[in-house]
């Protein structure tokens, strides 16, 4: 072909005409066809612009979904935009510019840049989680978990972030730091708004079992829910949970947590002042922390004494920060002969460590029932604490009467919108505080003065419930459209990065049965297949990160070699889910690869395909299907580069032979392959026709052994490709080692090739 291959003009012609002819709608009548959902993670629209791990998940998404465009499926690709939350609020507060201009801007430039990407979204299912249209309906969510009871208010003790000022979910505490600014997280009584995902504990355990979806991923949230099956027993007045019921006898003190409400009765005199004291101390360290098993075993004893409920010890009482109020009854028994962290106590504190011969399991059975013991399962999981004192976030739709009760926000008041003339500088207290003309509302009904819930959502709620708004994102009347959403979901592979193991896939799944549960869905998870990208890590190996310079810019790649090439070698260069580093020899690699398909071209014939090229062509098609199908895209990538080496091999390619290689090209590089199409067919583009198939008569088995007769005698088999001409058949028999040492000197009279069967030498 004359024409070079100029990657900057034929992708932006490519991206004009997707756009222009909105290629890539969803269609409306998708009920009758076969659906697929495919789902990106929607990201978090940072002044940073996209970086090339969001380039590796939005092309693996794209993948599949252009090849279910290309197998005929009706296809929803939707993206969006998580805009609520502390980073943008934080830059507001550092430069000054209103969250709601940076995260328009924001996303604005990300659009463009995924655009750039040549994904095949449908830009009419765009969302917004700050937009007034969505967030309304966030709002409608909490009220709607308000009246099932799943939202409550509750005074208890909260991950404070003193840096961010706002409390933290669990979740995002991370060794005992905050998530998000590393600072050190402390412990701080507040009354906030709950979600009560505990009373979804077990069903979100048992229903990870049939998910297709990373076994770590899955792991991750087993273990965060945390199942424990044990044992109440009661020492007096106090209840402790318990594992091991049948260590029961060798039990020699008890531990309260320094916040267990019964501690300040069973405070003597005496110790008073020390029990304070320790009780001040322990609210400074964070509950993770205090679950390290490496720390000091500090505490300090109550005076007073409780009665074991098997033998009738006295033992005595005491207060420690290893022993958290927020597990099980917030007061064990401690056994120092059998548990390590009891025995550290013990040795510490000059406690009695009693050895005991342990009962078997029906003596233990026995025993509980002696000792009064009630048998219970615990989970680890916790409440979804939802509230945060600050700004950029949804108002949460309630109200208070100055005696303090609770009224929701009448529906026909939805949305209770943001104000944006605020002071969001953090000062502790939530922003909408001073928001006075905001927060004041007289109830038209009684002439009462009403405050609001100053408080915004924690943004995981936003993200809780998105994938169910893009079939209808415009919908005014309801969340989302129960019609369309039994049409299109659950999702059918959602791809995203592994740091959403616990929340935002945990939260998305508690809504999901909430939903369900109220006959609003016909599934209970929403999310069939779950495939994480794998880390992109710098040309030195490191961590991506402006301070170490090794930022590989999606925008600097796509201007240099194209989306194409960047597109095939980040699905080339490793397993998706792989974490690997970037390598900037594979991605000229990647656009050799891409140039060798365009000058093809040149070779393509009109002819008939030959045996040759239909034996190379079909087993292609079949490999590159499974591979997609398993999002193996590097393997489907591997074999289309070797079967170009084969064809090129070939005198010609037939048309039919090219077309299917640029189809299974396509969703790799649909920007080249649609131009590339474009030559041989106007009718449609590449990216809308039809999948190729796999011809199963040129899958068939590919080799056939020859048995070798020298004299009348079979003196070597040989194994050779099917239907090969008599001369390159033998050609390779007398190529062969032990058919010259038969031969020696000797030139056979007589050569008999049967094609596929049998070769006869007679000298
Ligand atoms: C006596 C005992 C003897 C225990 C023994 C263990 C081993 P999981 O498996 O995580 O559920 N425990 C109970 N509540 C606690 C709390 N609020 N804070 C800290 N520790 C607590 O752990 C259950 C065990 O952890 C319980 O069983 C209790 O110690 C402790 F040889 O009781 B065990």
């Amino acid at each position: 072909m004359s024409t070079p291959y100029d990657h900057q003009s034929l992708e932006q012609k490519w991206q004009n005409i997707w756009d222009e002819t909105k290629s890539f709608k969803t269609p409306q009548e998708a009920a009758s066809q076969d659906t697929a959902y495919i789902l990106e993670m929607f990201p978090y629209p940072s002044g940073a612009g996209i970086h090339i791990g969001h380039a590796l998940c939005y092309t693996g998404g794209d993948v599949l979904a252009r090849f279910a465009i290309k197998q005929g499926k009706a296809v929803l690709h939707p993206m969006g935009w998580d805009a609520f939350g502390l980073p943008a609020e934080n830059y507001a507060i550092k430069s000054g510019v209103h969250p709601a201009i940076s995260t328009e801007t924001n996303s604005h430039n990300f659009k463009k840049q995924i655009k750039r990407l040549g994904i095949s979204y449908d830009w009419d299912k765009e969302i917004t989680t700050s937009s007034l249209e969505y967030y309304r309906w966030t709002q409608w969510l909490f009220q709607f978990l308000y009246r099932r009871g799943l939202a409550y208010r509750k005074n208890g003790l909260v991950n404070w972030c003193p840096n961010d000022q706002t409390v933290l979910a669990n979740e995002q505490v991370v060794a005992g730091l905050c998530e998000r600014c590393g600072a050190a997280v402390i412990q701080k009584e507040m009354r906030q708004w709950y979600f009560k995902v505990t009373e979804y504990a077990e069903r979100l355990l048992n229903d990870l079992e049939p998910l297709d979806w990373p076994e770590k991923i899955k792991a991750a949230q087993r273990n965060w829910i945390g199942k424990s099956e044990g044992v109440y027993f009661q020492f007096d007045q106090i209840k402790v949970f318990t594992t091991r019921p049948d260590t029961l006898d060798g039990a020699t003190f008890l531990v309260l947590a320094p916040e267990h409400p019964a501690v300040k009765e069973l405070t003597s005199p005496a110790q008073t002042e020390v029990v304070q004291q320790y009780q001040r101390q322990a609210a400074s360290n964070s509950e993770l922390e205090r679950t390290f098993t490496d720390r000091p075993k500090t505490g300090v004893w109550t005076g007073s004494y409780a009665s074991n409920p098997l033998n009738g010890e006295k033992i005595p009482v005491w207060i420690a920060d290893y022993v958290l109020s927020s597990y099980g009854t917030g007061a064990i028994m401690a056994v120092p002969a059998y548990d390590e962290r009891d025995r550290a106590f013990a040795l510490l504190h000059n406690l009695p460590i009693k050895e005991i011969e342990l009962p078997d399991t029906v003596q233990t059975e026995q025993l509980i029932h002696n000792a009064g013991g009630e048998r219970t399962t615990t989970y680890h999981l916790r409440d979804w604490l939802v509230s945060r004192q600050r700004y950029w976030g949804v108002p949460i739709p309630m109200l208070y009467s100055d005696d303090g009760a609770e009224h929701l926000v009448a529906e026909s008041d939805l949305p209770v919108e943001l104000p944006s003339a605020v002071e969001f500088r953090p000062t502790g207290e939530s922003p909408l505080r001073l928001a006075t003309d905001w927060n004041t509302v007289i109830d038209p009904a009684t002439g009462a003065t009403l405050h609001r819930e100053v408080d915004t959502l924690d943004t995981f709620v936003c993200s809780s419930w998105y994938y169910l708004r893009y079939p209808t994102p415009h919908l005014a009347e309801a969340a989302f459209s129960q019609k369309a959403v039994a049409t299109w979901l659950p999702v059918d592979t959602y791809i995203g990065g592994a740091e959403h193991a616990v929340l935002h896939l945990l939260y998305a799944r508690f809504i999901t049965k909430v939903l369900f549960d109220e006959g609003l869905l016909n599934f209970n998870e929403p999310f069939t297949s779950l495939r994480n990208q794998g880390m992109i890590l710098g040309p030195d190996h490191q961590k991506m990160s402006k301070s170490k310079g090794n930022v590989i810019n999606p925008d600097d790649v796509i201007t240099d070699y194209g989306a194409d090439t960047l597109r095939v070698y980040e699905l080339f260069m490793a397993p998706f889910d792989a974490e690997k580093p970037w390598n900037t020899s594979g991605i000229s690699g990647s656009k050799r690869f891409l140039e060798r398909i365009w000058n093809l071209a040149d070779d393509v014939t009109d002819k008939v395909p030959s045996q040759a090229e239909q034996r190379l062509i079909h087993p292609l098609i079949m490999h590159v299907t499974e591979a997609i199908q398993a999002c193996r895209f590097n393997v489907a990538i591997a074999a289309m580069m070797g079967a170009l080496n084969d064809l090129s091999a070939l005198p010609e390619i037939s048309l039919s032979g090219y077309q299917a290689l640029l189809s299974l090209l396509n969703p790799f590089a649909p920007h080249v392959t649609d131009e590339l199409w474009q030559r041989f067919s106007t009718s449609e583009i590449c990216s809308k026709a039809a999948w190729p198939a796999a011809d199963p008569l040129y899958l068939v088995e590919e080799s056939v052994v020859y048995p070798v007769q020298i004299n009348g005698k079979v003196r070597q088999r040989i194994t050779l490709a099917t239907g090969l001409s008599e001369a390159e058949v033998l050609k390779a028999v007398y190529a062969d080692p032990v058919v010259q040492r038969y031969l020696g000197q000797a030139t056979p009279k007589r050569q008999i090739v049967i094609s596929d069967k049998l070769v006869s030498l007679v000298v």
